[in-house]
């Protein structure tokens, strides 16, 4: 029987019209359900929202100076990031279009106007209050109440806490054996100046031996460190990193490779190796990761750039959350 002809056949089709449209909708039924039960608790699992210190840090009668102090990347947005000035008991929506990415470590200049092109009136010594919206989940991400003061940083009267603060310090995680496995010591250091204080290395080359490896591991053979962190990069300019060595290490930044070893089982003495790129101003992820199978061990990690001399990199910072 041809389909047309089905349907035609009101007495033998009926049946097997409703159930068929009973199924549907039980299942249409379930699937709603299931998305209203568990899609809210997925999303929100999937799409946290963005954590960023964010601090209003200049005023003047046609902007207002964000700093961006550590955390995510914020989109200045209009579809994804409401910024609303509370002034003189009304509250204004900023059109934010202009700004784009916002990243750690930068700051922007926001217009003080309206998404329709007004201008928010405001003056010196009016109290206001900031608060930054990530749109999609609906949640503040940074308020502020200030008293404006006329092209000076104005007064903070209240803040919301930050939701993540950089501190100084890159975080060591230290292995036993040379695979980066196992449970991790960790520690902390200001820079990467280290060397063996057995043999005559500590003494030749200099160490913060406190930090390194004695003290923190119980051998000082045979084994594995990687150091993860932020390093906050002043300028624009190309940057050369210069890693030092006993018996193997290699450099990330951003994820990339910087300097690399020809295998993960080199061992050689005392090497310096180089790397050389270009970074924008900001936080940046830099990882070092070291292995010392016997002997002297050392570590250490300077930079030059063409503004500076070679010089131990301590622009260190690591990620406290808050929350
Ligand atoms: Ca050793
Ligand atoms: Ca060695």
């Amino acid at each position: 029987m041809k389909p047309e002809n089905l349907l035609k056949n009101r007495d033998g089709l009926s049946p097997v019209i409703g159930t068929v449209l009973m199924l549907l909708i039980v299942i249409l039924i379930g699937a709603a359900l299931a998305v209203s039960l568990l899609g809210g608790e997925n999303e929100e699992k999937l799409t946290p929202a963005p954590l960023a210190n964010l601090r209003v840090s200049e005023y003047n009668n046609t902007t207002l100076k964000i700093d961006h102090n550590g955390g995510d990347v914020i989109e200045f947005d209009n579809s994804r990031t409401s910024v609303i000035l509370n002034v003189a008991e009304k509250n204004y929506l900023l059109n934010v279009s202009t700004l784009g990415s916002f990243r750690a470590g930068e700051n922007k200049l926001l217009p003080l106007k309206d998404r329709e092109g007004n201008s928010v009136p405001t003056k010196a010594e009016d109290a206001a209050t900031v608060k930054v919206i990530d749109l999609g989940t609906q949640k503040p991400i940074f308020t502020q109440e200030i008293r404006f003061t006329e092209g000076y940083e104005p007064e903070t009267i209240n803040q919301s806490e930050p939701a993540v603060e950089y501190q100084s310090g890159i975080t060591g995680y230290y292995y036993q054996g040379v695979s980066f496995s196992g449970t991790a010591i960790n520690h902390t250091d200001s820079r990467l100046k280290l060397a063996e204080n057995t043999y005559a290395s500590a003494s030749l080359y200099g160490t913060d031996i406190e930090n390194w490896p004695y003290g923190i591991l119980a051998t000082t053979d045979s084994f594995s460190v990687v150091y993860e962190g932020l390093i906050k990069i002043e300028q624009d300019s190309s940057y050369t990193f210069y890693l030092t060595s006993d018996d193997w290490a290699q450099l990330y930044i951003d994820g990339n490779p910087v300097i690399t070893e020809s295998s993960s089982s080199v061992r050689h003495s005392k090497t310096t190796n180089t790397g050389t790129l270009s970074l924008p101003a900001g936080y940046h992820q830099i990882r070092v990761e070291m292995k010392e199978y016997a002997g002297t061990s050392i570590l250490r990690l300077e930079w030059t750039s063409e503004s500076f001399s070679r010089c131990f990199v301590e622009n260190f910072y690591h990620e406290v959350s808050s929350m």
